[in-house]
C-alpha cells in the first residue's frame, strides 16, 4: 500500500489556529495527524507541501520509522519546532492508517492496553481562591478531580488566566489571554506573593483534590525555587516548568523538595528529556507531542522515562487538536508509566469539525475502540472556521517587565 497524496487542512473551530494533515492511499485508506504549531501554524503547512510532501508521496504506507527518519535527516539541519510539527502529523497519519488496515484501535499497536481508562486535570483560572473554588466545584459535579490552577493577578499579564467559555463538559478558559497586544507589565515577585497565599486559600477549601499550578518558565530559577518550597505543604500533584529549557540544570536545585516537578512541554526532542530522566531531576514529563516529532518519539521517549521511574503527562491544551489529543489516549492507555493526562473540554463547532474526539466520563478519559485513533475530521465543517485575524497570525505578542526588558512568555 503507498502514499498517493498528502492534505493539510487548518481549521479554528475553538478560535484556536489548528493544523491537521490527512495521508491517503491507493487501498482508500486514509490517516489523520495533528501538526498544530498554533504560533507559526503557516509555517508548518509550508514544510509540508514544498518538502515533505515531494519526499514521501510513492513510499509504504507501513514503514512508519524508516519513514520518520527520512523526514527527520531531510532538512540536514533538524529539530525545530516548524519541522517536527510537520513530521509529527504525518507521522501519526500513518499509525492512524496501520490501525486501520489492520482493524484495531492504535493502543493495540503499541503493545495493547494496560489501563481502561486515563486520568485527566482540566485548566481553571480566576481573580481568586474564592472565584477559581466556584468553578472547581462545578467541574468536580462533572467528575474532575485534578485541577490545573492559574490566576488573573489585577494588572498584570498572567499566563492562563482569561476568559472561559461553556462547553457539554464544564467551563474551560480559553487562550485568548495569549493573543493580546496590549500585555500588561510582569512582575515576578509580585505574581509569587499573590500566588502562594490563593493557593493555600485553595487547599483550605478542597484538602483532596490534585492541584497543579505552571509557572511556565516565567519565574527565575532561585524565585522558583523558593516558590517550590513554600507550597511544600500543600502536597501539589506537580508543579510545571519553575526553569525554562535554557536554565534545565538549575533543576538539580530542586532536588530533596517534596513539591514534584513537571518539566519538558518545550523540549524538542525526545533525546533532550535523557538529562532529565537520568539525573531523576522531574516526576513527570511533559512532551507536546508534535513538537517531538509525533507518535514514533513519543513511545521511545515514555519507554525511556519508564526505566527511571518517571510518569508521563503529555502537554494537552487548546493548541493541540482533537486529533493530537486522541494520540495522548491511545499512548496512555498503552505505556506502563503514563502519570496524567492534562485535557481540554472542546466546544460545540470542534465537535461539528471532528467527529470521534476523545470522550471524558466522570473526568475520565475512554477509548472508542474505533481502528486506528478513532477520529475523523469533516473538511467542509473545517472550512467554515478559517483562522481568526490577527496582527500576529497567532504568533505570542512580547511581555514586558516595568524596566522594559521582555520575558519569557
Ligand atoms: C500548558 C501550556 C500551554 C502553553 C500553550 C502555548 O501547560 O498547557 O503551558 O498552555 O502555554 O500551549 O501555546
Ligand atoms: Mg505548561
Amino acid at each position: 500500500m503507498k502514499i498517493t497524496d498528502l492534505k493539510v487542512i487548518c481549521t479554528a473551530p475553538d478560535g484556536i489556529r489548528l493544523v491537521v494533515v490527512k495521508v491517503e492511499t491507493d487501498s482508500g485508506i486514509t490517516g489523520l495527524g495533528c501538526a498544530t504549531f498554533t504560533q507559526f501554524p503557516l509555517t508548518v503547512v509550508t514544510a509540508i507541501d514544498n518538502y515533505l510532501k515531494p519526499l514521501i508521496l510513492g513510499r509504504k504506507v507501513d514503514e512508519i520509522n524508516d519513514t520518520w527518519q527520512a523526514m527527520y535527516l531531510s532538512g540536514y539541519w533538524r529539530n525545530g519546532p516548524v519541522l517536527n510539527n510537520a513530521i509529527a502529523g504525518i507521522d501519526q497519519a500513518l499509525w492512524d492508517i496501520k490501525g486501520k488496515v489492520l482493524g484495531v484501535p492504535a493502543f493495540q499497536l503499541f503493545g495493547g492496553k494496560v489501563r481502561n481508562s486515563l486520568s485527566t486535570y482540566v485548566h481553571v483560572n480566576g481573580v481568586d481562591a474564592k472565584e477559581i473554588g466556584t468553578k472547581i466545584i462545578s467541574l468536580q459535579e462533572r467528575g474532575f478531580k485534578n485541577f490545573r490552577i492559574q490566576f488573573a493577578i489585577p494588572k498584570m499579564s498572567s499566563y492562563g488566566a482569561g476568559s472561559s467559555i461553556p462547553t457539554k463538559l464544564g467551563i474551560q478558559p480559553t487562550q485568548d489571554y495569549r493573543l493580546s497586544l496590549s500585555q500588561e507589565p510582569w512582575e515576578e515577585k509580585r505574581y509569587a506573593e499573590y500566588v502562594v497565599p490563593q493557593l493555600k486559600d485553595l487547599r483550605s477549601h478542597f484538602p483532596k483534590i490534585g492541584m497543579i499550578h505552571d509557572l511556565h518558565e516565567r519565574l527565575s530559577p532561585e524565585l522558583a525555587l523558593e516558590f517550590a518550597k513554600s507550597v511544600e505543604e500543600l502536597k501539589l500533584f506537580f508543579l510545571e516548568d519553575p526553569v525554562s529549557p535554557e536554565n534545565m540544570d538549575f533543576l538539580e536545585n530542586f532536588r530533596g523538595i517534596s513539591t514534584p516537578i513537571a518539566f519538558g512541554e518545550l523540549l524538542n526532542v525526545w533525546t533532550d528529556f535523557s538529562r532529565v530522566i537520568k539525573e531523576r531531576w522531574v516526576s513527570y514529563i511533559r512532551c507536546h507531542l508534535t513538537q517531538l516529532g509525533g507518535v514514533t518519539p513519543a513511545l521511545k521517549l515514555a519507554h525511556l522515562a519508564e526505566g527511571f521511574g518517571i510518569k508521563t503527562a503529555l502537554h494537552g491544551p487548546g493548541d493541540v487538536s482533537p486529533v493530537g489529543h486522541a494520540a495522548h489516549l491511545h499512548l496512555g492507555l498503552a505505556t506502563e508509566n503514563f502519570g496524567i493526562q492534562e485535557v481540554y473540554l472542546h466546544g460545540e463547532n470542534s465537535e461539528r469539525v471532528f467527529k470521534g474526539i476523545p470522550e471524558i466520563e466522570e473526568g475520565l478519559l475512554v477509548p472508542n475502540h474505533r481502528p486506528g485513533f478513532g477520529i475523523e475530521i469533516d473538511e467542509e465543517e473545517a472550512k467554515k472556521f478559517p483562522f481568526p485575524e490577527h496582527p500576529l497570525n497567532g504568533a505570542w505578542p512580547e511581555i514586558r517587565r516595568p524596566d522594559g526588558s521582555i520575558i519569557r512568555p
